[in-house]
């Protein structure tokens, strides 16, 4: 059954989620070649459309500042054929809390859905090495558990270094997982 948001009928959607802070929103500007990357806090959420090939995506861009994530954050991830996690690398204060919320999406998670990690703000000095970040979370597990559908990237959102590679992976197992669904 296709997601009604605002009305509209949803087949093929994708939700970026992580803390507050952490880049979701600039990433999805830059997934969609806007030139102004500035942003302010996402209050409840943007919910905006990328396009993946001829497949047009509605992208709900959650926003981390809320106080009980879960009841905004589940319906949206429950019914996603891809999963973008991004995580801040520089902020080493809130590792544990991100690793929380990580095991809760991953739980959420269709078991047929794609599921992106991204290391974000590699860009900055302080940034943890992505080898730590895999390590403090446990993320060797869920690799290992779902090599085809979970992965892992190092990336900047603010520069664009990076970015391709994982939004390729995304795209191409997007595409494989909507061509089966139509069958
Ligand atoms: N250095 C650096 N800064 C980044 C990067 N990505 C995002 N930022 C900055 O981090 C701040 C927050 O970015 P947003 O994209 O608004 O973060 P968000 O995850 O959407 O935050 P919420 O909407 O509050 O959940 C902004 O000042 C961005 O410019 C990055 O890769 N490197
Ligand atoms: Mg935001």
């Amino acid at each position: 059954m296709p997601t009604k948001i605002f009305g509209r009928e949803i087949e093929n959607q994708m939700t970026f989620v992580g803390l507050a802070n952490a880049g979701k929103t600039t990433l999805v500007r830059r997934l969609k070649g806007q030139d102004n990357l500035e942003t302010v806090p996402t209050m409840g959420m943007n919910i905006e459309t990328l396009k993946i090939g001829d497949i047009e995506v509605m992208a709900a861009d959650l926003g981390g500042q809320v106080t009980y994530p879960t009841s905004l954050w589940e319906p949206f991830v429950t019914k996603s054929v891809g999963i973008v996690f991004v995580f801040d690398s520089a902020d080493k204060s809130k590792v544990e809390e991100a690793g929380k919320w990580l095991q809760q999406v991953i739980k959420w998670a269709p078991e047929d859905s794609a599921f992106l990690f991204l290391a974000n703000k590699q860009d900055l000095a302080e940034a943890m090495p992505l080898e730590k970040i895999i390590e403090s979370l446990g993320l060797e597990r869920e690799i290992s558990m779902r090599p085809r559908t979970f992965a892992v990237y190092p990336c900047s959102a603010l520069t664009g270094e990076g970015v391709d590679e994982p939004w390729q992976w995304m795209s191409e197992r997007f595409r494989i997982i909507i061509t089966r669904k139509n069958k």
